[in-house]
């Protein structure tokens, strides 16, 4: 199933219109998303120049495009943050020859330069250059983890979700990989961070790894993210007291919905509907059936 979509005029849905009849059949096929850059080309942080609009037909670096000229943007504090400058500094320096190792394959495959030796979006041309709000050239690792329940009292399926400080939007608790770090570590640090709750997020199902769709990408600086799953029993849940913390304006049991996946920041509607999918296929019974029809209107 061929899951480009095209990028014509609002934000693309997640769910096809008018939803699927409640069959099972389309859990036997490719249950893994393809993040397609849509909040990464049209949509920017404030402070941010305007994106300029690049078509799908010149979205491609191999497509000849002599008169590309976007908008170069870094932000103050990405440059305050200049490791070699700052002690405990967590972005790169501005100039790229300074660097030293940049990474020459990532989870999107080689890592392309351009002719200046930055690193260029594995999706293509987004409109701006330099780094924006990024502190790293080329991608920047970050963690999702996915922790799940089900309502007793309504049998609808919950996210533990937080509303970000920066935007007010909904997401999942994740945040960047720091220097050194392993993401196994990151997945639990985040979620203890930002929500209050530990949890052995090993436990828990890869969903994705790759590109995401976030509203602070450029030409030259991206967002790759490990995703973890862990759905939990009830009893397992009832222990937890959320508290938000950190970059996490509130923390909430967030009930799922094609309307709340279809908000959530950076397009991460689309790993929690693959995650579910994953579950549904490899532990029936775990999760309940009405949520079939929803989920089969992504993979339709
Ligand atoms: C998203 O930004 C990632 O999916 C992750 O949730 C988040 C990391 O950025 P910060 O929350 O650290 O700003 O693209």
């Amino acid at each position: 199933m061929d899951k480009k979509k095209e990028c014509t005029g609002g934000r693309p849905s997640l769910f096809a219109s008018g939803g699927t009849k409640e069959s099972r059949d389309w859990l036997a096929g490719d249950l893994h998303v393809y993040v397609e850059p849509w909040r990464a080309r049209f949509e920017w942080p404030d402070g941010y120049p305007r994106r300029i609009k690049v078509s799908d037909a010149l979205l491609d670096w191999d497509t000849d495009y002599p008169e590309y000229d976007p908008p170069y943007y870094v932000a103050p504090e990405v440059l305050e943050n200049d490791r070699t400058r700052k002690p405990g500094g967590w972005a790169d320096p501005e100039d790229i020859a300074a660097v030293g190792e940049l990474p020459k394959e990532s989870f999107e495959g080689p890592v392309r330069l351009d002719d200046k030796g930055r690193p260029l979006n594995p999706r293509g041309r987004s409109g701006i250059a330099g780094r924006g709000l990024l502190g790293k050239w080329g991608p920047n690792f970050a963690a999702d983890p996915i922790v799940t329940r089900i309502n007793d009292q309504f049998g609808d399926v919950e996210m533990l979700a937080i509303q970000r400080k920066d935007n007010g939007l909904w997401a999942i608790p994740g945040g960047m990989v720091d220097a050194g770090e392993e993401v196994s570590r990151t997945l639990v640090r985040e979620l203890t961070e930002e929500t209050g709750v530990t949890l052995d997020m090993s436990r828990g199902r890869l969903v994705y790894r790759g590109f995401v769709d976030d509203p602070r990408t450029t030409d030259h600086a991206w967002i790759e993210t490990t995703v973890r799953h862990l759905h939990l029993t009830g009893a397992e849940a009832a222990d937890l007291e959320p508290q938000a913390g950190s970059d996490a304006r509130s923390v909430y049991w967030l009930p799922l919905t094609e309307r709340s996946l279809q908000k959530l920041y950076a397009g991460h509607g689309y790993f929690v509907v693959s995650a579910l999918a994953q579950t549904l296929r490899d532990e029936p019974g775990v999760l309940p059936e009405k949520i079939l029809g929803m989920l089969g209107s992504y993979y339709k």
